[in-house]
């Protein structure tokens, strides 16, 4: 047996023991005692710069080459490729236009862990000490990162397709009867990603990240909130936007919309309301609603202040009127609410999330828009296990029994937050207020549940709602605010965001509108003089 001279490097929630013996055994111990093995020259590496102090602000060098990285033995971890770009050639991201094309020089690591997750770790020649990972989206099933762009900024920057294929990511027959497959989804992929970048990362600059972030939207809101939740040690900070909350709440909602709004399972392909009824419908509810927030402006600041009677909209019939009122109001059954409801305001986006049917989508999926697919394919495949499962004849009394498997092992609706606030970690959460496929209020509900365990919440846990935003941005609000900095600024400097300026930002990059922004329950109104269109004329009335 091979005597083992050890090193230990700290890294955030792990502790690599890398020894100088040729590919020697090594372990990390963490939250979850996931074994790792490092050769010799890592440690060499790591006991060499590592023990180094890097000045503050300075870019840290690489200190591997791509071919040395490629050869980097991690138990359970199987790094495929280790490329460099120059960033004289910019590089999109396929399939999200949204993502700014990478400029910086990095190296593009691709791997796999548990033979299953893949993942791909970008690594800039200039770092500036910190490791920022991204969420997925739907079902996820490719590799997303929704920060890939921050590779520009200098961060490490990681992202996972949480361990299956699914290029759509609106189907999921991966999961039938595939437990490690939908735990993966749930939550390990991402811990695990996490892990072997800190690692990777370790190595490669021959020190650990100083501050590590995740930045995660709708799925990815999501898996935020379950790192803070299951993992806490993982991040510094995290940033949630218009998360699943609750995997199961939200798919009763889609499959309860399913029902209201194509009770024919023979006739997907003919919505029973049109595009423009819901246009109208929306026009109505801001003819009556806008101005309740004292400011004419297409926005509702807060749309739960609005009455609305749908009763009143004659152009309606009985049964469109029933269906809207069930996407207003949220599932139920005898037991109670479900899920939250959709709030007024949010109707511009119905159409193309839960209520119209798409040819391409009725072509690609064989289901007629996104929320009815990502509802009945979640509850063949987490709930059923049964591809032939028929949603039309499902009564909701039983939902609460039949999803709590799938909740145990998905949801991340946790409200016990001690763990994450007490390793220092900082949590914001955003939601927009026009969201058409995640309602906001299950966001209000998740954040009040935290807060009845703990009033203290704001020492470390923020949420802002933002008027007029829609699903992960965009809609008449503004929608941009540099989330990673203004977290950044909380975790490395104790700042903590107190107010925030949103702003709207047309084709030329240029602010056409900023709005003042409080954490919940604040919130800006305006003053009475000067524009609309300017934050500074939007204040927090005495009386909050
Ligand atoms: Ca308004």
């Amino acid at each position: 047996m091979v005597a083992l001279r050890t090193k230990r490097l700290m890294i955030p929630g792990i502790v690599l023991l890398c020894s100088s013996a040729e590919w020697s055994h090594s372990v990390i111990a963490g939250a979850d005692n996931v074994p790792v093995v490092c050769c010799g020259s890592v440690a060499a590496v790591i006991e060499g710069p590592a023990a180094a102090a890097e000045p503050e602000g300075r870019k840290i060098t690489p200190k591997l080459t791509p071919v040395e990285l490629e050869q980097l033995q991690l138990l359970d971890v199987h790094i495929t490729s280790a490329r460099h770009f120059d960033g004289r050639k910019p590089i999109r991201t396929p399939g999200n236009p949204a993502i700014t094309p990478m400029t910086a020089a990095h190296v593009k690591v691709d791997g796999v862990i548990g033979g299953t997750i893949q993942f791909e770790l970008l690594l800039p020649d200039e770092w500036n000490g910190r490791f920022a990972m991204g969420g997925g989206g739907g079902f996820v099933g490719r590799v997303s990162n929704l920060i890939r762009d921050s590779v520009n900024n200098g961060y490490a920057t990681a992202g996972t397709d949480t361990g299956h294929q699914s290029p759509s990511g609106r189907t999921a027959a991966w999961a039938l009867d595939h437990l490690e497959a939908q735990v993966n989804y749930g939550h390990l992929a991402i811990h695990r990603t996490a892990l072997a970048a800190k690692a990777i990362i370790s190595a490669w600059y021959g020190r650990e990240s100083r501050y590590c972030y995740f930045f995660g939207c709708s799925t990815g809101g999501g898996q935020a909130l379950i790192e803070a939740q299951r993992y806490p040690a993982d991040f510094d900070g995290i940033i949630s936007a218009a998360p699943v909350v609750q995997h199961t709440g939200l798919a009763a909602a889609r499959l309860y919309n399913a029902l209201k709004l194509f009770p024919d399972p023979a006739r997907i392909e003919t919505p029973i309301i049109t595009e423009e009824q819901l246009t109208k419908l929306n026009e109505e509810v801001l003819r009556v609603c806008d101005e309740q927030d004292g400011v004419r402006d297409g926005i509702l600041d807060d749309p739960r202040q609005c009455r609305f009677d749908l009763t009143q909209m004659e152009w309606l019939t009985p049964t469109q009127r029933d269906a809207l009122q069930a996407l207003y109001d949220g599932p139920a059954n005898e037991s109670g609410q479900i899920y939250p409801g959709m709030p007024l305001g949010s109707e511009g986006r119905w159409y193309l999330w839960k209520a119209g049917a798409n040819p391409g989508y009725l072509t690609r999926d064989k289901y007629p828009n996104p929320g009815f697919a990502l509802g009945i394919e979640f509850c063949k495949y987490f709930i059923f296990n049964d591809p032939n499962w028929d949603y039309s004849s499902y009564d909701m009394a039983n939902w609460q029994s039949d999803s709590h498997r799938a909740g145990t092992l998905l949801n991340a609706n946790n409200p016990d937050l001690s763990r994450f606030r007490e390793s220092g970690g900082k949590l914001i959460l955003w939601h927009g207020w026009n969201d058409g496929p995640l309602t906001p209020l299950a966001s209000i509900e998740y954040y009040e549940n935290v807060e009845r365990l703990d009033p203290e919440i704001r020492d470390f846990f923020r949420f802002y709602l933002l008027p007029g935003v829609r699903h992960c941005g965009g809609g008449p609000g503004p929608d941009r605010v540099d989330w990673l900095s203004v977290l950044g600024r909380w975790v490395e400097e104790g700042i903590a965001p107190e107010r925030l300026i949103a702003s709207k930002i047309d084709a030329a990059g240029n602010a056409t509108t900023t709005r003042t922004i409080y954490p919940y329950p604040l919130r800006a109104v305006y003053n009475g003089t000067g524009s609309t269109d300017e934050a500074e004329n939007f204040v927090l009335p005495a009386s909050q």
